[in-house]
């Protein structure tokens, strides 16, 4: 017997259509991606799943990098369509061809042609450097704004309760090479009474300076020595564009000197980034730019990227002090906060850095602060608490609100960075506006008897009738604005606060003004200032002396200028030291006592006597308020050009 034959067969599985043609049916996709997916060990499957995950992860990772990018191409963008002209800024208004200095040569005058020709290169330097940055495409968009702009359309036109601006309107490009107005150093001939008077005591102050303080801080006029607080030469420093500005060649060169051989920022010391910005950076910027000497811009790329660390906080909002040499930045002891207008009143000297060096890591760090406080939380109708942490990014000690101490320059930069910029940054436009519609809605009131128009405080909803002599920076802004386009109530109000912080002077027996007033509310009650005990002293501030300097120039009227003539009568009568100098005193309600503090602040000859002496000038054009902008210590920024 045969077992049954094995049945041999083969099966055949045939394909529904033939399975060269491509079939792209999404439905067969589905399954026969299913199926091949089935077909998959699980081992396979696993590790698929795997990878996948990984590249996800990946993804999400590399995310913030790609946005930091992108932002950086937007600065790019903002970069490209106002391109770096040093030699342009340098070259505005007060440039004296005959005076240029070389560094290589120890500062002596440079002859005229070597000079054109060095600042020629400087030039074709800096638009090299222009041409570098920015991939092609911004260039494009940089040309099509520039025909938008003589076509006169689309330009950004911004309105907000009754300003009409149109950002190119009112700021004009800077003349050529060719059309450079060149003013020279002032000429001792020419000055009026009241300059002479101012540069004489200017002489006196730096005399004093020369001969007890040389290259240290400050000097204490009375005891003839100096203190010390960051060891940098602050007062040097900050007084060199002021003897530029006098036309104190001598003394200018001798601070000159100093600065190339004796000044170094390679120290292990702690410095305010604040202080340091507007008063070093600001004061080796505003020199550079009217000398057009690259020693100090040197020096200011050196001080500038030193005081960089101070940006390495969790919330890139800096924290208040920074260590020079070492390259570290930590906050104040006792907290975590920085103070506002510290935080935000380094924008312009930054910004005016990255436009020289071309390095926009500057401008980025203190827009970003900008731009982080315009979308925070906390303000009053545009106002401001006075702190800022440092780890969170947010406001803290909130619900006080005061145009004074530790807040009163955010709102001063924030007009000056609209300004810089060439009108076109419309949130800090919005920011002032919006703050000044808040000063007049919640700290405007007037005084009894005389109705003093005045900026008092708001804590926890309750109105103070206290004024910083700090707030007199106020005035000047105002009116400033509304040389530059905004509503002309506010140079209403700039003229109603200039009469206040007038008084302040007027009504005591010195003639100067304490730090702080409390004004009087009620009627048929006493004067309108009163002075607390604790507030009664003058530490030689220039908020009024600046103020006056904006109301005359952009009004006009010499009413300003005879009430600077007195503040500057009382400053010599109470405040200067026969052996050289001028000192703080504590008490000005006393003629007979002022009492001397023993202390020359630096700002008295980075601001109070440059003010003044602009102030008394006839010359209009004597750093032009339509070329540049003052830092917050007095120190001239060029406006950048517009197209
Ligand atoms: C200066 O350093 C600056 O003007 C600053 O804005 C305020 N304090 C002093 C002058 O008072």
């Amino acid at each position: 017997m045969f077992p049954p034959a094995r049945k041999e067969f083969i099966s055949l599985t045939l394909p529904e259509q033939d399975p060269r043609s491509y079939n792209n049916n999404k439905s067969w996709r589905k399954q026969s991606c299913w199926r091949k997916w089935k077909q998959l060990s699980r081992l396979q499957r696993s590790l698929i799943l795997l990878l996948v995950a990984f590249l996800l992860i990946c993804g999400i990772a590399t995310y913030p990098n790609l946005s930091e990018q992108w932002k950086g191409n937007e600065y790019q963008h903002r970069w490209a369509l106002s391109p770096v002209q040093c030699t342009d800024a340098c070259h505005s208004a007060v440039i004296p061809a005959l005076t240029e200095t070389s560094p290589e040569e120890g500062g002596r005058p440079v002859a005229p042609r070597k000079a054109e020709k060095r600042l020629e290169v400087e030039r074709t330097g800096s638009r090299q450097l222009g041409k570098k940055r920015g991939p092609p495409s911004l260039k494009l968009q940089k040309k099509e704004n520039v025909s938008e702009v003589q076509a006169g359309d689309g330009l950004p036109v911004h309105s907000w309760r009754g300003a009409m601006i149109e950002a190119d309107q009112v700021t004009e490009a800077p003349p050529s090479a060719a059309e450079i107005e060149v003013v020279p150093v002032q000429v001792p001939g020419k000055l009026t009474d009241r300059q002479m008077a101012v540069t004489e005591a200017f002489r006196h102050a730096w005399g004093g300076y020369k001969e007890f303080a040389w290259g240290h801080d400050e000097l204490k006029p009375i005891s003839k020595s100096y203190s010390e607080w960051f060891g940098l030469g602050l007062t040097l420093i900050d007084a060199l564009d002021t003897m530029w500005i006098l036309g104190l060649k001598e003394e200018f060169e001798e601070a000159r000197r100093w600065v190339s051989t004796e000044l170094s920022f390679a120290k292990n010391v702690d410095v305010n980034l604040f202080e340091s910005t507007i008063r070093i950076l600001g004061g080796l910027l505003g020199t550079f730019h009217l000398t057009g000497d690259s020693l100090f811009l040197e020096k200011a790329k050196d001080i500038g990227s030193r005081l960089m660390p101070a940006f390495n906080t969790p919330s890139k909002i800096p924290y208040s002090d920074v260590n020079i040499g070492r390259g570290t930045a930590h906050p104040p002891r006792w907290t975590s906060d920085s103070t506002v207008a510290e935080v935000t009143s380094i924008q312009l000297e930054f910004r005016d850095l990255s436009r020289l060096t071309g390095d926009m890591k500057y401008q980025m760090a203190v827009d970003d602060v900008m731009k982080h406080i315009h979308s925070l939380g906390g303000k009053h109708d545009g106002l401001v608490p006075m702190f800022i942490n440092t780890n969170n990014g947010q406001f803290s000690h909130l619900g006080v609100f005061t145009l004074g101490a530790r807040a009163d320059s955010y709102y001063e930069y924030l007009l000056k960075q609209w300004i810089q910029g060439g009108k076109k940054e419309s949130e800090l436009l919005e920011d002032y506006l919006q703050a000044i519609e808040g000063v007049k809605k919640n700290l405007l009131r007037k005084s009894e008897p005389k109705k003093l128009t005045f900026v008092g405080e708001l804590a926890h909803n309750n109105f103070s009738p206290k004024m910083d002599h700090l707030v007199c920076f106020l005035p000047g802004t105002l009116a400033l604005g509304a040389h530059h386009g905004l509503a002309p109530d506010h140079m209403e109000l700039a003229k109603a606060l200039m009469e206040t912080c007038y008084q302040m002077y007027a009504q005591t027996e010195t003639g100067l003004s304490p730090e702080i007033v409390h004004f009087n509310l009620f009627p048929r009650q006493g004067k309108d200032v009163e002075i607390k005990p604790a507030d009664k002293h003058n530490l030689l501030r220039p908020e009024t002396v600046e103020s006056l300097f904006y109301l005359h120039r952009l009004t006009g009227d010499k009413k300003y200028q005879d009430w600077g003539w007195h503040i500057f009568n009382s400053f010599i009568k109470y405040t200067k030291v026969s052996s050289g100098g001028f000192t703080s005193i504590n008490n000005v309600d006393s003629a007979s006592n002022p009492d001397p503090r023993d202390k020359m602040e630096s700002f008295f000859l980075g601001e109070t006597l440059k003010y003044f002496f602009l102030l008394f000038s006839e010359d209009f054009s004597l750093v032009d308020l339509d070329r540049f902008v003052f830092n917050t210590e007095a120190h001239p920024l060029p406006i950048w050009p517009t197209a």
